[in-house]
């Protein structure tokens, strides 16, 4: 049995004031949490999030990762930082860096594999764009965005990751794909996985992603391989960040 997981991506959002009271909330509600959660915040944000909630249950990760481990990359944060100020957790791939910043599968190997070398579990996200859907190419971009990153592990790292299936085409637009287009998405990327590890296919955590809110939650979560959520816009108020943890139990 996979524990479900509640990620929060904050994205470029969140001041010191707005966070502390967020964290504090989020601490109040959750004394003891029915499932793995966690937030990933701005990287200047990371060790706030640490003050606030070592010794809880709830742990944070950042948005993005370098590709190199250390040296003269102007702005970039290697994973042994992250790692430094107590991050379990990275997404990687999301759409918004494919797209806005060209982020590649190749780059986004590496990244995985910096993490892993530095314990942090990637968040590695797939997901379709709306014309890619359209023409009927879904699993086709999934497993390619997946199998760039499997071809570079051992089955023994292929476990630690987690997979969060994001349309790009719900992301921010406030569409979401129905459960059992989200699961036969998930289902196919679980089968990708078993072919290249059975042990990887049972541990393995795929997240649905994509305007996750408290209303659509509970029904994306009952599906057998949706094991929890990455929450954009939901994930910044603790109200709607709580329902969805709820919707986990
Ligand atoms: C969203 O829900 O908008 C996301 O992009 C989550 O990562």
């Amino acid at each position: 049995m996979r524990t479900k997981l509640i990620a929060g991506n904050w994205k470029m959002n969140g001041s010191f004031e707005s966070n502390g009271a967020l964290l504090r909330a989020l601490k109040e509600q959750w004394p003891t949490l029915p499932c793995d959660v966690l937030v990933c915040a701005p990287a200047v944000y990371l060790a706030q999030c640490r003050a606030e909630l070592a010794g809880t249950g709830i742990g944070w990760g950042a948005q993005d990762v370098s590709a190199h481990t250390a040296g003269a990359y102007t702005g970039e944060v290697a994973a042994a930082m992250l790692a430094d100020v107590g991050c379990s957790h990275v997404i990687v791939g999301h759409s918004e860096p494919r797209s806005y910043h060209g982020h590649s599968d190749a780059l986004i190997a590496q990244k995985c594999l910096r993490a892993l070398e530095s314990s942090l579990a990637p968040i590695l996200c797939v997901g379709e764009t709306l014309a890619e859907r359209d023409a009927g190419l879904t699993n086709a971009v999934v497993m390619r965005q997946l199998g760039a990153v499997l071809e570079m592990l051992t089955p023994r790292q292929a476990a630690q990751l987690v997979v969060a299936y994001e349309p790009v085409w719900a992301i921010g637009t406030g569409r979401t794909a129905t459960p059992d287009m989200a699961q036969e998405v998930h289902a196919t990327l679980r089968r990708q996985l078993h072919a290249f590890s059975p042990d990887a296919a049972a541990t393995v955590r795929i997240l649905y992603g994509g305007s996750m809110k408290p209303d659509n939650a509970p029904a994306l979560m009952a599906m057998p391989d949706i094991d929890g959520g990455l929450i954009g816009g939901a994930s910044l108020q603790a109200d709607s960040f709580s329902a969805i943890i709820r919707a986990a139990a």
